[in-house]
């Protein structure tokens, strides 16, 4: 019997993301080959975006993806969000010339509350909503405060790019495939400020720490490299990541839907779980358990280095949590 469709909303539909996302879901990447899909596409009121959003439509169409069984193109947020199982927030505004961090955090932050109303209020109850677009630790924080009505777990934000990076480095190092490298961890803010876990992500099955056995290379150039990604990426194509990034949230996605063995790294609201504040979404070490659900990773041990390390990605968190707390509400 043919299932019933996954809808799946997916905002700032025509950027360079969207532009690599969008085949994945259509083709199977994320919900499985056998799971259909009504994708329903959200962008902003301009008319040069609209129109890119119908030509990426219409490049969709003719794929003639066997599980695509329909689209929804609109700039209107409840009706974009109406009744999807998953709502992928990628669009955001870019960092502009001469704006600071807090100023973007500041500009975006209006867009995640209009669009958590609306799916507070249009989406399926067991909706999934994960934010991509930056800062989107902070940005996923204002969407879960402003859809009160939905429970917090079901917001997150994306590190498994971050995380996947940080695989390839430690492949890279190792001399060995990325497929060697397991239960990769990033803790903290998806910023500069991130920490990639030496110590519990193992290759081979053992600490990469023990495999790799020098501590200035893990300390400094692999936490820089892993930091700094984004910007390499840009310095090298003149645009940021985009088909890494479609990568991540597909892997990210897929496996909160159907589970997975081993430890991933994802953005969820602490429970002060590794003295990490409540009430903050940070990256922790999660398993996956299927059906959409995950649960922190307890007992891992941490060194002194990444334990002072995910001290200030926390209080990184906390800075940008003051800066939009007038978007969280009554409940903040
Ligand atoms: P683009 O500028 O190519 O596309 C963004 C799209 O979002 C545009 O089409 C724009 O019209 C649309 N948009 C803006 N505001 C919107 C709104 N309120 N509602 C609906 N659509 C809206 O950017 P792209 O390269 O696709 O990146 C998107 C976001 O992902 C950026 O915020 C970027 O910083 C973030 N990233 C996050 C990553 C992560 O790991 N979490 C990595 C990649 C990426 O840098």
């Amino acid at each position: 019997m043919t299932k019933a469709p996954i809808r799946v909303a997916i905002t700032g539909a025509a950027g360079q993301i969207g532009y690599a996302l969008l085949p994945r879901i259509a083709s199977g990447a994320m919900f499985g080959p056998d799971q259909p899909v009504i994708l329903q596409l959200i962008e902003i009121p301009v008319e040069a975006a609209m129109n890119a959003l119908k030509g990426v439509a219409m490049e969709l169409d003719d794929c003639a993806f066997p599980l695509l069984q329909g689209m929804v193109l609109t700039s209107d947020v409840n009706e974009g969000f109406k009744d999807v199982n998953y709502a992928l927030l990628v669009g955001s505004k870019p960092r502009g010339p001469g704006m600071e961090r807090g100023d973007l955090i500041k500009e975006n932050g209006p867009i995640f509350t209009g669009q958590g109303r609306a799916i507070n209020d249009h989406a399926a109850r067991d909706c999934r909503t994960v934010v991509v677009g930056n800062p989107c630790n902070t940005n996923a924080l204002i969407a879960m405060h402003s859809a009160p009505d939905l429970p917090d777990n079901q917001f997150s934000a994306m590190t498994r790019l971050d995380q996947n990076r940080a695989m390839a480095q430690l492949a890279t190092k190792a001399g060995v495939h990325s497929s060697e490298v397991t239960d990769a961890i990033i803790w903290g803010n998806h910023s500069a400020t991130q920490v990639p876990d030496y110590k519990n992500t193992k290759i081979g099955g053992k600490s990469a720490q023990e495999v790799i056995g020098d501590m200035d290379w893990l300390q400094g150039e692999f936490f820089t490299t892993v930091q700094k990604r984004g910007a390499a990426i840009i310095a090298a194509r003149g645009l940021s990541s985009a088909m890494s990034a479609a990568n991540g949230l597909v892997d990210h996605v897929r496996d909160l839907y159907m589970g997975c063995e081993g430890i991933r790294s994802m953005c969820v609201p602490s429970d002060g779980s590794y003295g990490v504040t409540e009430g903050l979404i940070s990256s922790f070490p999660v398993h996956c358990t299927g059906n959409n659900n995950y649960e922190i990773v307890q007992g891992l041990e941490l060194d002194d280095f990444l334990k002072a390390r995910i001290e200030s990605t926390v209080a990184e968190l906390a800075g940008e949590k003051e800066v939009v707390a007038d978007l969280l509400g009554a409940s903040a």
